[in-house]
């Protein structure tokens, strides 16, 4: 199989070869891989290809990307911050008149439609279109959550360079992360010192905003993150997270005092912003507007606004916001918004255009950025939920957006895909089963984890105090009635707490004065050790909240090299026979390649795969496991 390389051999081309050519240029039957890098990216396509999609894929439309030219010293938000500190910020938010809008779609949206699966490249494609159309945003939430670890876990890739990749190309408008407090960007208590290390890197690395929550509304869960954002001269945006209903009289365990109560101590933390952290979408449209006049009223921090359009009642919810006041509000690009993401962005803008509160946001200018991400979201359509529609059941279940398209994929995972429907009524009743808590990541896994457990076990909320008494709990309720995610409002209730740790004590204070200091000196040896490599901080950082997920990382680039700047459609959809696709293996260095042929299973179970890289053939032996 080397003609190929033949037809495509410069000399050949030129005609200048004679009956000698062949003879005198033995490299044309070599059809290995050239280096290690390529034969890496072979690898990946060849498994792809043999053991997932069999060569079936559809054709996807090329995303455009609109063409700007930066306009040299554009400035925004960001500059307001960098030159004046977060005072200078707080105040220029103060005057303004307009509503500010955070553009949510490289974190909340993707998270909450389509299992936190939007890679890099995707984004760093349209940063600097959106740092030129976007130039009026007040900040770009694009870090944090679920995007940490599923950048690990699932996309191969470096949230830090993600990170540092976007800054470099959107230098003017603020960058915002959403932090669980002391639970960081993972699902249980860290140590002190990584919490510390983690906001002082994400700041030095690009951070501006950090959306700092408990998942309990527990003060003290947030107190380690706040002060240290503080101490890096960024902006604390502490939260609320809202549950339950204040318009609702016959619920009054998170009625507006205790909405105004928590504020008011949020404020004395010194935080430079209050936010509302609506997760499930269950603000209505004049519990908003009750909601933030109140907290006009009794706070003077910034008020800043987030839920997601579950309901489809959002973008009705923000503007009833914006007329009590608020001063900013979370909202997504239009195709990459509602349902189980953000309100629509342009709808927004288009909405209050000409109005006292109008954006300052160019219609045009976000139609286009608009238009890149529609036709990115096809290459993600195998993670996003079935869900077609608003709905109501949210206001009955709880169930926080991000959760909601993570956990019909969870429950078909214990094999209960049939009971999906009980597993959402048995939500309910674990949430008052637990005591009626604020359910947000981690606590809101917690409740999740409890609810598919009854399920398969078949207890219920009656006969769990016998029938449940030998059972062993998932690790995340234990934990919870540890203390170790926090305290609830109101407590634990006592008699499920007993059956669940079976004698073993639970704490009261906060977690972190019990957890030991992560040391990251043995840390960074253990790396160095294990896989060979110079640790950076940041290693040390990831490694420290999720050991097992990023030691994983670490082999699977050693196994396939750094894959973050393949195409999406490659990615996840490998090529078809006669396709060919251009990746990028390093910095301005592109292998072209097409894929010519899946070959016949052969006697040991492996099938050839045969390529054109750069125009020469090459042929890898992949092993089919099916
Ligand atoms: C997260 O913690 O990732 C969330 O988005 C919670 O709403
Ligand atoms: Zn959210």
């Amino acid at each position: 199989g080397f003609l190929v390389n033949v037809l495509n051999h410069e000399t050949f081309k030129k005609g200048e070869c004679d009956t000698g050519f062949i003879a005198e240029h033995p490299l044309l039957f070599d059809i290995a891989p050239k280096t290690n890098k390529e034969l890496k990216v072979l690898r990946y396509i060849g498994e792809k290809v043999v053991n997932e999609t069999q060569g079936d894929k559809k054709e996807f439309d090329v995303p455009v990307v609109p063409s700007v030219i930066r306009p040299e010293n554009l400035s925004g938000t960001k500059q307001t911050l960098d030159n004046g500190g977060p005072q200078a910020l707080i105040e220029w938010i103060k005057s303004q008149k307009k509503l500010l809008l955070t553009d949510t779609t490289m974190r909340d949206a993707h998270q909450s439609l389509m299992a936190t699966r939007v890679r890099t490249i995707d984004m760093t494609k349209i940063a600097k279109a959106t740092s030129v159309l976007g130039k009026d945003l007040f900040s770009i939430e694009m870090w944090g959550g679920a995007t940490f670890d599923v950048a690990y876990r699932f996309l191969k890739e470096s949230p830090w360079d993600r990170l540092e990749e976007l800054r470099r190309k959107i230098p003017n408008v603020l960058f915002q992360m959403l932090i669980r407090g002391s639970n960081g960007v993972g699902y249980k208590n860290y140590p002190d010192n990584v919490i510390r290390k983690f906001v002082q890197e994400s700041a030095a690395s690009g951070i501006d905003v950090f959306r700092i929550f408990d998942s309990l509304n527990w003060l003290k869960g947030m107190e380690i993150s706040i002060d240290e954002v503080l101490k890096s001269n960024k902006i604390a945006e502490a939260c609320i997270c809202y549950t339950g209903d204040i318009l609702d009289t016959t619920r009054d365990k998170y009625s507006l005092k205790y909405y105004v109560d928590m504020a008011k101590s949020i404020e004395k933390t010194g935080a430079h912003i209050l936010a509302i952290k609506d997760m499930a979408a269950l603000l209505k449209p004049y519990a908003a507007e009750k909601l933030i006049k109140a907290l006009k009223n009794e706070v003077s921090m910034p008020i800043h606004l987030h839920t997601h359009d579950t309901s489809g009642n959002a973008v009705a919810t923000v503007l009833m916001a914006a007329e009590a006041g608020v001063d900013i509000i979370d909202t997504a690009i239009n195709s990459m918004s509602g349902l189980t993401s953000q309100p629509a962005l342009n709808s927004v803008v288009a909405a209050l255009e000409n109005t006292s509160r109008a954006t300052g946001l160019d219609l045009e200018a976000i139609e286009e950025i608009s238009q890149y991400w529609s036709a990115v979201r096809p290459v993600y359509s195998q993670f996003e939920s079935e869900l077609k529609s608003g709905t109501t059941e949210v206001y009955k279940y709880e169930i926080p957006g991000g959760q909601y398209s993570n956990l019909k994929p969870q429950v078909e995972s214990f094999g209960l895909g049939h009971r999906f429907k009980e597993v959402k009524e048995m939500y309910k009743q674990v949430n008052e089963m637990v005591g009626d808590i604020v359910k947000v990541t981690p606590s809101s896994k917690m409740v999740g984890d409890l609810a598919i457990f009854m399920v398969q076990n078949d207890l219920t909320p009656e006969n769990i105090y016998e029938k449940g008494k030998e059972l062993t709990y998932p690790d995340s309720v234990v934990s919870y009635f540890k203390g170790m995610m926090g305290q609830p409002m109101g407590g634990f209730p006592k008699k499920l707490q007993e059956i669940v740790l079976k004698g073993e004590e639970s704490i009261s204070c906060r977690p972190g004065e019990m957890l030991k200091e992560e040391n990251f000196d043995s840390i960074a040896k253990h790396l160095e050790d294990s896989f060979n490599i110079e640790p950076t901080i940041k290693d040390i950082l990831s490694f420290s909240l999720y050991p097992k997920v990023f030691e994983e990382y670490l082999k699977y680039i050693s196994e396939y090299g750094d894959l973050s700047r393949m195409g999406s459609d490659v990615f996840f959809h490998g090529l078809y026979e006669g396709e060919t696709c251009e990746v990028e293996i390093a910095e301005g260095k592109v292998l072209i390649i097409k894929l010519l042929e899946i070959g016949k299973l052969d006697g040991q179970g492996n099938r050839r795969v045969t390529f054109e890289v750069n125009g020469n053939r090459r042929e890898i032996s992949i092993h089919d496991k099916a």
